[in-house]
């Protein structure tokens, strides 16, 4: 490994020879080697396995391998030849892999046989699969009501695990249904199905041929849809205007190689331009840039009268609203200048096919629904919904987290949705809303709650406000992780707890019926199927499918459902789904077509199945700002946390954090030239964060992370940013964005003081 100093700055551009060399490095850390060469040029295709990177969607139908750093991480690391054994478990204590980072952790390798927790020896020991169901059911069944079970998900889920799963969710008797989606994109799913009557995008890979202008709100996709740089880049050259708004300058959004271009990859090429127009707003101030952008589309009469007669309603309301908005408070919230949010308007009105695209960096946020909802009304101005090349879209980020939410997990199912699956299914199911992923941290703390079963993820790292949510966790009599690596929350457990080791999706599946593919749903509705070729890490692993249907039959005897004949052959659970779900008619057939399928989306056709009938145009003024830099003063910086090039969420392949210039740390915090110089600190010096928040009580209650340090960075004045899982003991639990409760991970108030830690290496 080449030795160079933790920080510098990444000139060349995103993608090329470094991400084919990091790719390398990827596999023979993870001593893959040929196999996993091959294992990576099936993902992705259709007889192959879907990549369970990013929910980004493939052109891969007729087309061959499409390559992507982030991709190879992620296979590599499930596709690994480490092992977690008994005799690992049998060498360390709980106690003492609570103090190894998340690095460590993931870098063990895959589990291999079901274990449960004895307190005794502080250690995890062997357990057969029967002995662990006859426990858990028996947990489940001492219970003095099922709303007493909270049952997460992550997003890598397929559909076939997602639908047993919340069916026996349901049959047991309760909606405690928290899923990822609760902490990410949660504010896109509750602004657009109101707005628009479905909370998904509507765009496909095809409007991004057809689009003139892209703005990107709020995402990274050089570092976490790495494959979209490729859409970017196509339209960029074809002319398309392609305009970030990011606080930070992301090198992703800038420049692009693509490492299967070979025009690209010459010596000297400098790679192709991404953003046209770039633009560094302060952190929260999408609302205001939003609202700039309307009330210059209005003023100017650059509408589609056509469109907002036939399809929308209130307009007039929303037009005097932008009209009266003032540019001094534009400016001063959005942090930009008036001549930016014009000239970005312009763009705006000289394209005749807008999409917009937006991440965490707008969801994360409290009025993040409110910031969405005016993007979309920017949309609804011009006409740009249900026309080829515009849109909204929402990149979502587990690679089948829409999926999962499609075949029903969610803590607040529609009633026509448990009609039908009552019907299905010969049972009444609970109509009451369960937890989402707040109220199921609350309800573990107060003792509401008292069995934590996690299929996939990681709760006990990606949950905010880690030390309460921890102290949640330890007061369950029983924790069970579903899971394919090592993780924190298998080490922050409850009196009893399980780890139960499952199939990852390069593995062959195979059941009574033969190998089985499961199906997934992409951020752009295609649905289509999964089928691992590697030989599976342990032949003691169990598909996710087997693992709910021997749960559920251990749970509940008198259930009506197959559960152990539906998993002998998925068909018999996608003919279940056909007849439940909503767009997936003849779902077997359908899915085995070139491609899969796409699930039919109502704005589209310019329809919009919300309450009204037709798009909405909701009015959201800026408030004087109550969570803005300034707001606290005794916390007068805002804090983002954000992902690194070399993490997956909370898993964490690595240390660096190329296109930012980081090497070999996780503990810095960006920052702008002129606070280093207005809060007296030098870039390099150590600092512990401390964020500031009124708890239930009203009164400001303090969190504090120790020793990072201050990295210089291009951030605007009040901003700073740092990695998560690192800054979640900063979140509160009651900082969360309005109407959807998702943590406000991008928005902490934070001030810095000196630290007495000590560098980390
Ligand atoms: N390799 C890799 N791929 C991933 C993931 C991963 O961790 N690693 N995670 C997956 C998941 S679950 C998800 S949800 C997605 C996440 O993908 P992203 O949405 O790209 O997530 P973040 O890294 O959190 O980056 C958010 C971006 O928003 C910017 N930002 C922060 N606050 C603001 C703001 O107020 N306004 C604006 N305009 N910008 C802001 C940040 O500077 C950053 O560039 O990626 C998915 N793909
Ligand atoms: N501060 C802060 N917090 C955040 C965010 C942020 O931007 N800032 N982002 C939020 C977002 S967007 C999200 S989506 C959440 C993510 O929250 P989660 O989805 O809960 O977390 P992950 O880190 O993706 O989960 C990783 C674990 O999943 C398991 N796993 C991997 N593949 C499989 C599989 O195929 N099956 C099963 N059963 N298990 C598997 C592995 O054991 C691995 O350790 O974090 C959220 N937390
Ligand atoms: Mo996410």
């Amino acid at each position: 490994m080449s030795r160079r100093t933790p920080i510098d700055v990444y000139l060349k551009p995103a993608g090329g020879w470094d991400a084919l060399r990091s790719s390398w490095q990827a596999l023979r850390e993870q001593h893959v080697g040929m196999k996993g060469a091959s294992t990576l040029l099936r993902t992705n295709q259709p007889a192959g396995f879907d990549c369970p990177g990013c929910a980004w969607p493939d052109r891969n139908a007729h087309s061959t391998f499409e390559f992507c750093e982030n991709g190879v991480k992620a296979v590599a690391n499930e596709a690994t030849s480490r092992r977690v054994t008994r005799e690992f478990f049998a060498t360390h204590t709980v106690s003492a892999l609570l103090a190894q980072d998340d690095h460590f952790l993931e870098a063990q390798g895959r589990l291999t046989e079901p274990m449960a927790y004895d307190a005794s020896v502080d250690r995890y020991v062997p357990i057969g699969w029967d002995e662990a169901f006859a426990r858990i059911a028996a947990a489940l069944r001492g219970l003095d009501s099922p709303d007493q079970a909270v049952f997460y998900t992550s997003g890598r889920t397929s559909n076939e695990a997602a639908f047993l799963y919340q069916l026996f969710v349901r049959e047991f008797g309760t909606n405690n249904l928290p899923d990822c989606s609760n902490m990410c994109h949660e504010p896109s799913g509750v602004a657009l199905v109101e707005q628009l009557g479905s909370g998904k995008g509507s765009v496909t890979l095809e409007d991004f041929e057809h689009a003139q202008a892209i703005f990107i709100f709020g995402q990274n996709p050089g570092t976490n849809h790495p494959r979209m740089l490729a859409e970017l880049r196509d339209a960029a050259r074809r002319g398309c205007h392609i305009v970030a708004f990011n606080p930070l300058r992301e090198r992703g959004l800038e420049r692009f190689a693509n490492p299967q271009a070979p025009a690209d990859m010459l010596p000297g090429a400098q790679g192709v331009r991404i953003a046209s127009e770039y633009y560094q707003p302060r952190i929260g101030g999408d609302l205001a840039v939003a609202t700039a952008m309307a009330k210059v589309v209005v003023e100017q009469g650059a509408i589609d009268r056509e469109f907002i007669d036939a399809h929308t309603q209130g307009f007039d309301a929303f037009a005097r609203s932008v009209r009266a908005a003032r540019w001094e408070d534009l400016e001063n919230e959005s942090g930009l200048t008036r001549a930016q949010l014009e000239q970005a308007a312009r763009t705006y009105i000289g394209s005749a096919a807008t999409i917009v695209c937006w991440g965490m960096g707008i969801t994360q946020h409290h009025r993040s629904v409110a910031t969405i909802q005016m993007l979309a009304n920017l949309l609804l101005l011009r006409g740009n919904i249900g026309r080829a090349g515009a849109g909204p879209c929402p990149v979502r980020g587990h690679s089948n987290v829409q999926g999962d939410r499609t075949m029903g997990i969610y803590e607040k199912p529609a009633a026509d949705f448990l009609d039908r699956l009552g019907a299905e299914f010969g049972f009444a199911p609970p109509r009451a809303h369960g937890f989402d992923t707040l109220d199921a941290i609350h309800a573990m703390h107060d003792g509401r709650a008292r069995v934590f079963f996690g299929m996939g993820g990681n709760f006990a790292a990606a949950t905010p406000d880690t030390v309460r949510t921890h102290a949640a966790l330890r007061r369950c009599a029983l924790t069970v992780q579903v899971s394919t690596k090592l993780n924190r929350s298998h080490l922050v457990h409850g009196a009893d707890a399980l780890i139960l080791p499952c199939l990852g999706r390069t593995e062959i599946d195979l059941q009574a019926g033969g190998p089985q593919a499961v199906t997934v749903e992409d951020s752009m509705s295609m649905v289509h199927l999964s089928s691992g070729m590697n030989p599976p890490a342990s032949d003691r692993l169990l598909s996710e499918p087997a693992i709910v249907a021997r749960l559920a039959a251990a749970t509940l005897p008198d259930s009506a459902t197959p559960w152990l004949a539906l998993v002998e052959d998925y068909d018999r659970i996608r003919e279940r789904i056909a007849r439940v779900v909503d767009g997936f008619e003849d779902f077997n057939a359908r899915v085995r077509t070139a491609g899969g399928f796409h699930v039919h989306h109502p704005n589209r056709d310019r329809q919009f199945p919300n309450a009204v009938g037709k798009a909405v145009f909701h009015v959201h003024r800026l408030l004087p700002p109550s969570t803005g830099p300034g707001a606290m003063p005794d916390a007068p910086l805002m804090l983002m946390t954000v992902r690194s090039h070399d993490q997956y969420n909370t898993t964490i392949y690595g240390l660096d954090d190329r296109y930012r210039g980081v090497h070999g740390l996780r503990r810095v915090v960006f920052i702008s030239a002129a606070d280093l110089a207005s809060h007296g600190y030098s870039d390099g010096d150590l600092v512990d964060l401390v964020s500031l928040w009124p708890g239930a009580d009203g009164r400001v209650q303090e969190r504090a992370v120790h020793g990072f340090r201050l990295v210089e960075y291009d951030i605007p004045p009040g901003c700073l940013a740092a990695y998560f899982p690192e800054t979640n003991p900063l979140v509160p639990l009651e900082s969360f964005a309005e109407r959807a409760r998702t943590p406000a991970s991008k928005s902490i108030p934070v001030r810095l003081r000196a630290s007495a830690s000590v560098a980390a290496s």
